[in-house]
C-alpha cells in the first residue's frame, strides 16, 4: 500500500518540528556561533562564521518557517564578521552555498552581496602555481596555507567540490573569475585520469598518496563531476567524464561481498585495499540515481549500481537503533559486518540516497525505511538542549555524544521533509542539491 497523502502530511510535519526544536535550541544556547553543543548547553567555534544560521537558511525557506529566517537574515545582515581562519571547502559548501540558495529562493539582496563578499575573501586560495586552492584562509588577512596534517598536499574533495557555488556567484554577479578559478581546478584534475589520488602535490600535480576511494578525501570530487554537468553543461565536466569514473571504479575497487552477497566499493591504497565504509559513502546510490536521469546512455547500469549500493547500505542502518554508525567494516573471512566506529553523528548520506531513490522510482519502501530513520533520530538523538550524536547505535543503552553539527539543519532534515512532500517541490528538472544540500536552480542550457 503506498503511503497516503495524510501520512506523508504527518511525516513533514515532524521533520518540521524536529528542525524548529533544532533552531530553537541553538537559538537559546549558542546563537551566532558555529555549532550547539547540546548536552553541555555551550558551543562550537571552529569558523567563527555562525555557520548553522547559513547552513540552516534554505531549510527554513522551503519548510516555511518564516519567523526564523527572519531572524537569521536579520543576523546576517547585522552581525556576520567574515575575519576568521577557515577551511575552504567547508566555508564553500556551508556557507557560500547556504548563501547563494538562500539568495535564489528569496531574491533577498542582502545574501548575495555577503556571499560576494564571502566569495571575495575566499580567492586568495587560488594563488597558487596549480591553481588548486589552498586548504585553509584567513579571511581577515587573505593568508592561505595547507592543513597542518597533509603540508604541501590538497586533498581531492578539498579542491574538487567548490564547482558549483563559483559558478553560481558568477552568474549573480556576471563577475566570471569565480567560475574560471573553479573551472581550472577540474582541468587540472582531469589530467590525473579517472580515479586521481586523493592527495596531490599542490605546487607540481603529482600523487602524494595513491588513495582512491569514494570515501573521506575523494567523495565529492566525484559528486561534484557529475553535478556541475547537470547544473551547468557547458564547460565544466561532462556525463563521459563521470562514467569513465564510475566503471574504471567498478574495475579497480567494486567489490562483492563472497558471502553476504552486498556490493560496495572499498578504498585502494598503496598496501593494499581496505573493506571499511564510513557514512560519508552513502551519498553514493543517490548519485547513481541522478546520473541515470542525467546521462540516459548509461541509465540501467547506474540504476542498477545505485540499487545494490543501497542495499548494502539498507542492510548497514539495520540496527538495534534503526539508524547506522560512522564505520563499517566488512569482514571477509566471516559473514557480516563489524562496527569501527558505531558513533551515529547526525549525518545526512543515507537518508539523501534515500531521497533520491524515492524521487526517481516512488517505491514505497524508501519512504518506510525513511520514516524509521526519523523516528529513530527523534527517539534516541533528542535531549533537552536539542538533537546530538550516538554513540553506539548497536547499543540499547544510549549515551549522548554532545554535538548538533549544522548539517543537521542543512540536510538530514531537510531530505527526511523532502522524501515526504510532492516531487514538485524542490523539483529534480529544474534543481541541483549541492553537496551541502543547498539547491540551486539550473542554469539554462
Ligand atoms: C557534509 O558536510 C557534506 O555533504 C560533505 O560533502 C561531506 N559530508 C558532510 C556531512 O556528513
Amino acid at each position: 500500500m503506498p503511503m497516503s497523502r495524510k501520512d506523508a502530511a504527518r511525516e513533514r510535519y515532524k521533520a518540521k518540528e524536529a528542525m524548529k526544536a533544532a533552531w530553537q535550541s541553538y537559538k537559546e544556547h549558542a546563537w551566532g556561533h558555529d555549532f550547539l553543543k547540546p548536552q553541555t548547553l555551550s558551543w562550537n567555534d571552529d569558523y567563527g562564521l555562525g555557520v548553522t544560521i547559513i547552513d540552516a537558511l534554505d531549510t527554513l525557506i522551503i519548510m516555511g518557517l518564516h519567523e526564523e529566517y527572519k531572524e537569521a537574515k536579520e543576523w546576517i545582515e547585522e552581525s556576520l564578521q567574515m575575519e576568521s581562519d577557515v577551511s575552504f571547502f567547508e566555508t564553500v559548501i556551508r556557507c557560500l552555498g547556504g548563501l547563494i540558495s538562500a539568495y535564489e529562493l528569496t531574491g533577498d539582496k542582502i545574501l548575495l552581496e555577503k556571499a560576494k563578499e564571502l566569495g571575495d575573501r575566499l580567492m586568495p586560495a587560488f594563488n597558487t602555481t596549480t591553481g588548486l586552492p589552498k586548504a585553509r584562509v584567513d579571511l581577515g588577512s587573505g593568508r592561505t596555507k595547507d592543513h597542518h596534517w597533509a603540508p604541501g598536499s590538497a586533498l581531492l574533495a578539498d579542491v574538487g567540490t567548490c564547482q558549483m557555488e563559483l559558478i553560481a556567484l558568477t552568474e549573480h554577479t556576471g563577475d566570471f573569475k569565480y567560475a574560471q578559478a573553479g573551472i581550472k581546478v577540474f582541468d587540472q584534475l582531469r589530467k590525473l585520469g579517472p580515479l586521481p589520488p586523493t592527495h596531490i602535490n599542490i605546487r607540481t600535480l603529482e600523487c602524494v598518496e595513491a588513495m582512491c576511494t569514494f570515501d573521506a578525501f575523494g567523495d565529492s570530487y566525484y559528486e561534484y563531476l557529475l553535478k556541475s554537468y547537470a547544473y551547468a553543461p557547458k564547460n565544466v565536466s561532462s556525463a563521459d567524464e563521470f562514467w569513465k569514473a564510475i566503471w574504471a571504479a567498478v574495475n579497480r575497487i567494486g567489490f562483492t561481498g563472497i558471502e553476504s552477497g552486498r556490493i560496495y566499493f572499498t578504498t585502494a591504497t598503496k598496501s593494499g585495499f581496505t573493506h571499511n565504509i564510513s557514512h560519508l559513502v552513502f551519498f553514493l546510490p543517490g548519485l547513481l540515481y541522478l546520473a541515470a536521469s542525467v546521462d540516459p546512455r548509461h541509465q540501467e547500469m547506474y540504476n542498477l549500481l545505485a540499487n545494490q549500493l543501497l542495499e548494502t547500505g539498507m542492510m548497514l542502518y539495520d540496527t538495534r537503533t534503526g539508524i547506522g554508525g560512522e564505520t563499517a567494516s566488512f569482514t571477509i573471512k566471516e559473514p557480516g559486518v563489524y562496527w569501527s566506529d558505531p558513533t551515529f553523528k547526525l549525518r545526512p548520506e543515507f537518508v539523501e540516497s534515500l531521497f533520491y531513490a524515492w524521487r526517481f522510482t516512488h517505491d514505497k519502501r524508501y519512504r518506510v525505511k525513511a520514516k524509521k530513520i526519523l523516528d529513530s533520530i527523534l527517539k534516541y538523538c533528542r535531549i533537552n538542549g536539542g538533537f546530538t550524536t550516538v554513540e553506539d547505535v548497536t547499543s540499547p543503552v544510549v549515551i549522548y555524544g554532545d554535538l548538533q553539527d549544522s548539517f543537521f539543519l542543512s540536510e538530514t532534515l531537510k531530505y527526511l521533509y523532502l522524501i515526504f512532500c510532492d516531487d514538485d517541490v524542490i523539483s529534480l528538472d529544474k534543481y541541483v542539491f549541492t553537496t551541502q544540500a543547498h539547491p540551486l536552480l539550473k542554469l539554462r542550457q
